[in-house]
């Protein structure tokens, strides 16, 4: 499925119908008063969470909504038929901005929750509201009221309870795949996931959480270098971070500089989202290299008071604590961080 995370759109509501000037005209009743209803409101543009979509894609193909207009009013007191409300499904994480003053209008979050971004005009009053004592018959209705119309953006910044984040290639689409029912791409070169996946992972006790497995990051990822912000952004609304690590052969790479170069990515982009709280993680730990050397290589990291755990997604070995780990940090991560 093709991921879609930033949209124009152009919406309006629809306008309401005309008030109607209309008069009885019955047998036996000469001078008849005044009997044109009102118009129909018009149809809003709504938006609405849909908890089965993860894109922005249909927006990609068709851009403007427009809602339909209410009915004018008619003789003998009938109202217009109001407009239909247009509803657009929006995946959970669209925030909604004003997209000519660049202000944040809405940001849904949880399934059914909804916003009207294009509200559909009154309907117009027909002239059965405007009879005086001194005008039985007034020739006078209203109009109905143009539609709202506005230029959004849509910008979608995934909901996960837990972000992976790591170098290209460290194992990150297989640990989601080990501990969830997702199915990412795997292989042995970089850049193998180019769209966000995100995981439901299960423990034992009714206890769950969200993980979403992110394009690999790279030196200079914050201002763009490799897959870069584009999907960084897809990191802030998380609570807890799990940086994947692993021994690499690349010349000058080792699992402390990595985290390292990818700790002064995050700072970079957004000091908030380097100060989530982190769960370090050598991954690989069946290749008898990294095992044998993962005392060693703990060692900076222990001297800064950060506990590497090490696991390996291809075998499963120290999958169960890391899981409890995360959850300790998750179930005690304040709600704040996903705002
Ligand atoms: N031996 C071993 N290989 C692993 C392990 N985890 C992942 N790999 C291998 O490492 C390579 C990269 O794995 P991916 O899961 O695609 O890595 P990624 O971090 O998602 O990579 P990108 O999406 O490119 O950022 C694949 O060849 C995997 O089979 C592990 O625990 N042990
Ligand atoms: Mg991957």
């Amino acid at each position: 499925m093709q991921f879609v995370d930033q949209v124009q759109i152009h919406v309006r509501g629809g306008a309401g119908g005309k008030g109607a000037v209309a008069f009885r005209r019955e047998k036996f009743v000469p001078k008849g008063g005044p009997a044109g209803g009102d118009g129909g409101d018009g149809g809003s543009v709504i938006l609405t969470v849909d908890g089965g979509l993860s894109t922005l894609l249909d927006f990609r193909y068709k851009n403007e909504y427009f809602a339909p207009p209410g009915e004018p009013g008619a003789n003998k007191d009938r109202y217009g038929h109001a407009g239909a409300d247009l509803v657009l499904r929006v995946p959970p994480g669209t925030q909604v901005f004003d997209d000519v003053g660049g202000a944040l209008l809405a940001d849904l979050k949880e399934p059914g929750e909804s916003f009207v971004a294009g509200a559909g005009g009154r309907g117009g009053r027909g002239n059965i509201h405007f009879a005086t004592a001194t005008d039985r018959a007034p020739r006078k209705s209203e109009p109905g009221l143009p539609g709202e119309e506005r230029r959004l953006r849509l910008d979608l910044k995934l909901l996960a309870d837990v972000g992976l984040l790591g170098f290209p290639n460290v194992g990150k689409s297989s640990l989601i795949a080990r501990i969830s029912a997702a199915r990412p791409k795997i292989a042995d070169y970089p850049f193998t996931t180019l769209v966000p996946n995100l995981g439901m992972v299960r423990l034992s006790g009714e206890r769950s959480f969200v993980v979403a497995d992110v394009p690999g990051l790279i030196e200079g990822a914050h201002r763009g270098a490799g897959l870069g912000d584009r999907f960084l952004r897809h990191l802030e609304r998380t609570r807890v971070l799990v940086h994947l690590l692993e021994v690499s052969s690349t010349p000058g790479r080792t699992p402390f500089r990595d985290f390292m170069a990818l700790t002064r990515e995050l700072k970079l982009y957004d000091p908030q989202l380097a100060a989530r709280p982190q769960i370090v993680v050598l991954n690989k730990l069946d290749i008898p290299e990294v095992s044998r050397r993962y005392a060693r290589l703990a060692l900076p990291f222990k001297n800064r008071g950060i506990p590497l755990l090490a696991i390996s997604a291809a075998t499963g070995e120290g999958i169960g604590p890391l899981l409890e780990a995360v959850w300790k940090r998750v179930a005690g991560a304040p709600d704040s961080n996903r705002f």
